[in-house]
Order: C-alpha cells, then sequence, then structure tokens
C-alpha cells in the first residue's frame, strides 16, 4: 500500500494515538466524505465518529478462543452473516421458530466492535456476553488488535463486488442522515481513490484474502455474490468452519433452507423489530441496513465509462491474487 502523503503521519504518530485518540485526529490525512470526513489511519480510511473506537478496540480487546468475528468490507452483507452466524451457532440453544432473531435487533445480538461496543467506550465491559462470542468489525486485517490474530479464534469474512457495494454505500450514508445522496460523480471519484468505509475495497479485501489462504482454519472468506448464488452450500460450509457442521439428520430434516428462509432478505426486512429498531450504540434505523439485496443494481445508477473505470482499477489491484468479483450473476463478468 501506498505510504500517505502526509509527512506529519508516520508510525511515532500512530503509536502516540494509541495513547492519545484526540491528538492524532489532528495530524492525520483527512478527506471530506458525505457530511463527515474519512481519516487515514495505518493505510485506510476510517470515519470520522469510529477513530477513536477504532484504536481504543486495537488497544483493549481481548479476544476468547471461541470467538468468532464477523469481518466484513461494509454494505458487503454483514447483516446477512449475522443471521446467519447466529443462527448456525445457536441452533441448539433456540430452535429456529422461537429463535431470538424473530424478535431482537441482529446488530444487539450480534454487536459491532467499533460501531457500537467501543464507540463511546475505551474498554466495554463484555462480560454479558457468553461464550461462544460473536462480533462483527469493518476493521481490515492489519489493524485487528493481536489478541484476535494471535489466538485460536476464528474470523469469517465478507466482501462483494465494488460496483454493489460503491452503490449500497452511497444510497446508505444518504438515508442514515434523511436527505438526498449526495452528487454521484464525487463519492464515485473518492471510490476510485479507495476513500470509503475503510478502503480502499480492494486492500481490505486483499489482506483477508491472503490471510483465508495462509491460515484456511483461522479465515473463512466468503463474497456476497457467492451468498446469493448458492445460499445452501454458503450454510453448509460456515457450518463446518465454526464447528458446528449439520448431521446428515438435520440435512434430511430441511434445516439448511430453514435457516436460508429465517436468514433470507425477504423475512428479516419484514420482521417488527426491523421495521421499528435501532441499531444498538451508533442508533441508526435497523431498516436502513436491508435495501434492495440484488447482485448487479449498479447498473441503474453508474455509466458504462464510471464501471470500466472502477472495473479497471479493480482488475489491476487484484492481479496475480487469484481474487476475482462477479458483477452480475445472469452474465457473469469478472473483475
Ligand atoms: P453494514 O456494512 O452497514 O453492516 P451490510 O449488511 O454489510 O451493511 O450491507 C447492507 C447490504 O446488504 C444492503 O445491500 P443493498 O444496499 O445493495 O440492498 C442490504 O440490502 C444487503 N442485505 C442485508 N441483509 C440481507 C439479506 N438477509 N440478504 C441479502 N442481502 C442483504
Amino acid at each position: 500500500m501506498e505510504k500517505s502523503k502526509n509527512p506529519l503521519v508516520d508510525a511515532a504518530a500512530e503509536e502516540k494515538a494509541k495513547e492519545n485518540p484526540e491528538l492524532i485526529l489532528s495530524q492525520l490525512r483527512k478527506e471530506k466524505g458525505d457530511g463527515f470526513y474519512f481519516y487515514e489511519y495505518q493505510g485506510f480510511w476510517c470515519p470520522e465518529p469510529t477513530i477513536n473506537a477504532v484504536i481504543s478496540f486495537q488497544k483493549h480487546f481481548q479476544a476468547q478462543e471461541s470467538d468468532v468475528i464477523l469481518a466484513t468490507y461494509p454494505k458487503s452483507g454483514t447483516t446477512w452473516l449475522k443471521a446467519l452466524t447466529f443462527t448456525i451457532m445457536n441452533r441448539s440453544r433456540f430452535e429456529l421458530q422461537n429463535s431470538p432473531l424473530h424478535t431482537t435487533t441482529l446488530h444487539q445480538l450480534v454487536p459491532f466492535l467499533e460501531f457500537d461496543l467501543y464507540l463511546n467506550h475505551q474498554s466495554p465491559n463484555l462480560e454479558c456476553f457468553s461464550a461462544p462470542r460473536i462480533f462483527a468489525t469493518h476493521v481490515p486485517h492489519a489493524l485487528l488488535p493481536g489478541s484476535i490474530l494471535n489466538s485460536s479464534c476464528r474470523i469469517v469474512y465478507v466482501c462483494r463486488n465494488p460496483l454493489d457495494q460503491f452503490i449500497s454505500e452511497w444510497l446508505f450514508i444518504a438515508r442514515t442522515q434523511d436527505k438526498e445522496p449526495c452528487d454521484l460523480a464525487e463519492a464515485f471519484e473518492r471510490a476510485c481513490n479507495g476513500i470509503q468505509f475503510f478502503g480502499p475495497i480492494w486492500e481490505h479485501a486483499l489482506c483477508y484474502w491472503k490471510a483465508s489462504i495462509e491460515q484456511p482454519d483461522k479465515i473463512f472468506f466468503l463474497k456476497y455474490e457467492d451468498l446469493k448464488e448458492d445460499i445452501a452450500s454458503c450454510i453448509n460450509r460456515l457450518a463446518d468452519f465454526l464447528g458446528c457442521p449439520l448431521s446428515e439428520e438435520e440435512v434430511t430434516q430441511g434445516v439448511v433452507e430453514e435457516i436460508s428462509k429465517l436468514c433470507s432478505f425477504d423475512y428479516i426486512k419484514n420482521l417488527e423489530v426491523t421495521k421499528t429498531g435501532r441499531a444498538y450504540a451508533n442508533g441508526v434505523k435497523n431498516s436502513h441496513y436491508l435495501r434492495k439485496g440484488e447482485v448487479g443494481d449498479w447498473k441503474n445508477y453508474l455509466t458504462p465509462s464510471m464501471s470500466e473505470r472502477l472495473e479497471k482499477i479493480i482488475e489491476e489491484k487484484l492481479a496475480g491474487s487469484g481474487l476475482t468479483f462477479k458483477t452480475s450473476l445472469q452474465e457473469p463478468e469478472l473483475i
């Protein structure tokens, strides 16, 4: 990754930031986003409200061996993955028809570390979470606390084709501010320069991709498009990875289909708790996390020259890594 162009940002300043978060904000390179600033921290663009939380999370979080960390690129299927992982891991505790998922905000069942737990607390009390704990984060692999990287806790990663991801983020930011989306061309220019929630997306995905190849038992790498294309296979593989595989009996009884239905876009979107609730500490409406849930919606917003430009950037950045994305499920286009 290219080094920051701001001479003030160096390793020493970043180390200091861990002691005194406020200090670093004035020293970091920043870029204006839609209604807030992005700060370039350790090579990634952290949105202003979370920068201190990221630092506290890095500094204080103590992973347990049985933890499951859902690490995702923003707007890539986190909510879906939260539902799937919670359901798979708790299916012996709760019958599917009695799952807390029917009545409880998903973001409470699986809170975000930097958007919820560490948002207003340097060292939150996590004792109320019984093992095995499930937490979510958008923090890049390189920024994860050592206790996650060095313990045997598991990480599930999900990312999404950058065209749909961009549109989803652009519209989400506007919805959370109860306003019209900002100028598409401006937001697109930022995305092409990697300036997005925890961007660049290519760097975020590549780090987890490489780590998942090196440590397949620790990191399970998924794409939103895989979930859309073959949810049954993803549920089976996820359950295997999490150490709670589906038994033959469960498969015969149709448990995979039931999990898939319970976690589906339509089912979750229509739950009362989705329509009326808010996500844990960040206060965003639950309904904002479910918009359209499709692959290829970018075609309704981006001009051919825009999509070609972003596709080309992604192709160059991912060249030789083996990581590709489908931008459509009907006519598979690979970037
Ligand atoms: P986050 O990064 O803020 O947590 P995240 O859940 O990762 O958001 O992404 C939201 C996207 O996933 C939305 O995509 P869209 O804007 O293109 O529609 C949302 O609709 C989609 N999504 C959420 N839940 C589901 C689900 N159960 N099935 C399919 N897509 C879903």
